[in-house]
């Protein structure tokens, strides 16, 4: 996958040199790119932000810097100028912002199967609209949130993201099990795990997992699933009664119980 991030902040992206996602950017599974955007200013000030037309608080980003850096990544087709539809499957242009829609597992999922992602992180009250219109008018534009709270910029949402679609990309985790049955995965919160030693400050390791009985095991992980999920984010549960909760097809407790 190719990804292209443009900021202010370039080097608050160096994180992803390391870890899970910098094994994967060394092993060419992930080609990333970040881009300042005041190298596509002109002005001795490098300005990439104005006053609000009609009035109000803080700084908008002006458009020409978004235009000249969005039009230097993506692929030269098209008329800039007249918003020509990129072809099907050009890249996705993402932008992070508190207006967006809400940013999910599903989600996530989605966008590791795209080819390319673009990034275009904003700052101070926002982006020209514009920007936002004309690149909608060449190709597949999303605003995204991360939730319902407000931070100073778009980077560290788009960390967030990245990492979230990075670890889907296939061959990124080491172990495809251990994406299959955490939390959100299959629309609930994921079992409490425990490891050794059985006993740690007079708590104690629950039975069953000692036990040895699979199936026990996988309906125990099960109830568990369902009871903190209840507690937590009671959301998340179907509406009516959640009995005919199944494990996803695939699962550890879904093969299980097939014995
Ligand atoms: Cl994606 N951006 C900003 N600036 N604030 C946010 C957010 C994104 N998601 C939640 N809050």
């Amino acid at each position: 996958m190719r990804i292209d991030i443009i900021s202010i902040f370039p080097e608050f992206f160096g994180v992803l040199d390391i870890s899970l996602l910098g094994r994967a950017r060394q092993a060419g599974l992930i080609d990333l790119d970040v881009h300042n955007l005041r190298d596509f200013t002109h002005d001795r000030h490098n300005t990439v932000d104005d006053t609000p037309y009609g009035g109000g608080a803080g700084m908008v980003m002006k458009p020409e810097p978004w235009g000249e850096a969005l039009d230097s990544i993506l692929p030269a087709i098209g008329d800039a100028d007249a918003g020509t539809p990129e072809p099907a499957g050009g890249p996705v242009l993402i932008f992070p912002s508190p207006a967006g829609e809400q940013f999910t597992q599903a989600m996530a999922r989605e966008l590791a199967n795209e080819p390319h992602l673009v990034f275009g992180c904003g700052r101070y009250e926002g982006i020209d609209q514009r920007v936002v219109d004309h690149f909608a008018a060449r190709g597949r534009v999303r605003l995204v949130s991360l939730g319902d709270y407000v931070l100073n910029g778009g980077e560290v949402a788009v960390m967030a993201m990245i990492e979230a679609i990075g670890r889907l990309i296939p061959g990124v985790v080491g172990n495809p099990e251990s994406l299959v049955e955490e939390s959100h995965e299959d629309g609930l919160l994921e079992y409490p795990s425990y490891t050794k030693p059985a006993s740690w400050r007079g708590l104690e390791v629950p039975p069953v997992l000692l036990s040895g009985n699979h199936g026990a095991i996988a309906t125990w992980r099960r109830q568990q699933q369902i009871e903190r999920t209840r507690l937590v984010r009671p959301d998340l549960l179907p509406a009516e009664d959640d009995a005919d909760l199944q494990p996803p097809a695939n699962s550890k407790a879904r093969r299980a119980a097939r014995g």
